[in-house]
């Protein structure tokens, strides 16, 4: 037994739930070691993939997972992967060899670059240790840790040690009492749960129903309101326009583990009234520094009516997408591609989209779930990190349907993965809204010199065909008809441009 071996055993005795990576002689042993120690592996085909299919997989599952790599060229090519979970703070390991000779490059220079956290095993007596404190760091800080496993350490003989599970500390609340009365002084209070507020509906619900709030989340937290009648959906550029008016309505909106991104406020513009926030992290200066299903818990206001008003309610129910449809016979309107959809895959879905001026589609229009049947890795906006996590969102969530949506451009930089979703079998549901273009590029650059950002039609549908998909063009709704979601599927949708999505007009006015 070597160090690598002892690093992949006492990862599997802490519970690590999956492992995804590209393997190479530098993280042979350790992936191996995982493995023969009951950690689920998957091979991916590039390693941004492998880093956002782990990524996804802790989202979707609420588990660290780890994501294993060669010495620096593993790395690098795993880096967008790597930023993305670090900006939004999931806990992932990566496991990265390290070598001293030609191929070395400052590691940790790359890991804190991306606002990872950078460590390493450096000998055969604090392997252990070393590899409990990454762990440890992940979940308590709730962190990305690049751990380095230099080559010479690894092949030092070394014998396995017991592992404890680490501890968890909860931070006790600061600052309920401020919160309530801001509550109480409130008429339209709207809640708004981000990432931080994925584990409390039940409380969240309890206190807004007691305080006449309306609920309403973050993208990243789409889902958790689900089957709730006073939700307004996702806040920001993905809202229906009724519920866009109804948050900027709000005489306080109160933030629950939730950033606030001028997406999800549409640049400030719905925060007209009041902003407390919620979050256990003292470096956003929250009104109440604690969790956010705890503070929740513990806020007691009087029971009223608030904004929870008929006249609300009536707004609600009638509240709908309206839109004149585009399609021609030859390109489809993606709005009514994207309704059709979400009335005929089944509701056992997860949903997950990349980046592009397609992006509201889906997001807005597909319904999920709840908060483990949709997964935005849009932290850092990379294009092409949406098949990748449609892949870890899977295995996460075995039982439902798997729909990656896509733009031609993300899609096709990423292309490598649907080896993987062939391989495995997935019985994924491949959506691409093709414009043979990076459409928010076009949209956003108006009538300028489009040559850079447009292409030749490409047939995307033969392509996946050649992977081992069944795939099929869609130009118009009859091309849906008879769809079945048990085989890997694609949809090559030539799509209508509607002169860019009302989300990206928004962003960009
Ligand atoms: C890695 C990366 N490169 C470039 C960009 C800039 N960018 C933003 S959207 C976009 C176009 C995406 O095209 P596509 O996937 O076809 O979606 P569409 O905008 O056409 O809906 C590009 C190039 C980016 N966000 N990420």
């Amino acid at each position: 037994v070597n160090v690598a071996e002892v690093v992949g055993h006492t990862l599997a005795r802490l519970g690590v739930a999956h492992a995804f990576g590209v393997v190479g002689s530098g993280n042979f042993e350790v992936t191996n070691a995982l493995r023969a120690n009951g950690v689920p592996y998957t091979a991916a085909r590039h390693e941004a993939g492998a880093a956002t299919m782990a990524d996804a997989y802790a989202r979707m599952s609420d588990r660290v997972t780890v994501v294993t790599v060669h010495q620096g060229c593993g790395l690098t090519n795993a880096l967008t992967g790597i930023t993305e979970a670090a900006k939004s703070r999931t806990p992932l390991l990566v496991l990265a060899a390290e070598s001293a000779g030609n191929f070395r490059v400052d590691q940790d220079a790359l890991a804190l670059a991306v606002e990872a956290r950078a460590t390493r095993v450096t000998s055969v007596e604090t392997a252990v240790a070393e590899t409990v404190e990454a762990f440890r760091t992940a979940v308590r800080e709730r962190r990305t840790v690049v751990l380095n496993l230099p080559l010479d350490v690894q092949r030092l003989p070394a014998e396995p040690a017991p592992v404890s599970l680490p501890q968890v500390e909860t931070v006790p609340p600061e600052g309920a009492e401020r919160l309530a009365s801001l509550i109480e002084g409130a008429e339209r209070p709207v809640f708004i749960a981000g990432r931080g507020a994925r584990h409390a509906r039940r409380e969240l619900l309890e206190l807004a129903e007691r305080a006449g709030a309306l609920v309403a989340t973050s993208a990243v937290a789409h889902g958790v309101f689900q089957g709730e009648p006073w939700s307004l959906g996702i806040s920001g550029g993905f809202s229906t326009p009724v519920a866009a008016e109804l948050i900027s309505g709000a005489d306080l909106v109160v933030a629950w583990g939730c950033s606030l991104t001028k997406w999800t406020t549409r640049q400030g513009k719905l925060l007209t009234g009041t902003v407390a926030r919620v979050d256990v992290d003292p470096d956003v200066r929250p009104t109440v520094l604690g969790d956010v299903a705890e503070v929740a818990s513990r806020t007691q206001v009087p029971a009223r009516t608030g904004y929870r008003t008929a006249d609300v309610k009536s707004r609600l129910d009638s509240a709908q997408w309206t839109y004149e449809d585009l399609s021609d016979g030859t390109r489809i309107d993606p709005r009514e591609l994207s309704r059709k959809l979400d009335e005929i895959l089944p509701t056992e879905r997860v949903v997950a989209v990349d980046s592009g001026n397609f992006m509201g589609y889906p997001s807005a229009y597909l319904r999920v779930p709840d908060q483990y049947g949709f997964c935005l890795t849009q932290a850092f906006q990379s294009i092409g990190l949406g098949l990748a996590t449609a892949i870890g969102a899977a295995l996460a969530q075995p039982h439902r349907l798997p729909v990656a949506a896509v733009g031609d451009g993300g899609f096709l930089m990423s292309i490598a993965e649907l080896e993987t979703v062939v391989r495995l079998n997935l019985p994924m549901l491949i959506v691409v809204y093709n414009d043979s273009a990076y459409g928010a590029e076009v949209h956003h650059f108006g009538d300028a010199d489009m040559t850079t950002v447009t292409f030749p039609d490409t047939d995307i549908a033969a392509i996946a065909r050649g992977y081992g998909l069944h795939a099929r063009t869609v130009r118009a709704l009859d091309d849906l008809g008879g769809l079945t979601f048990d085989r890997p599927t694609l949809l090559d949708a030539k799509i209508a441009s509607d002169g860019g999505s009302w989300w990206l007009q928004e962003a960009f006015s």
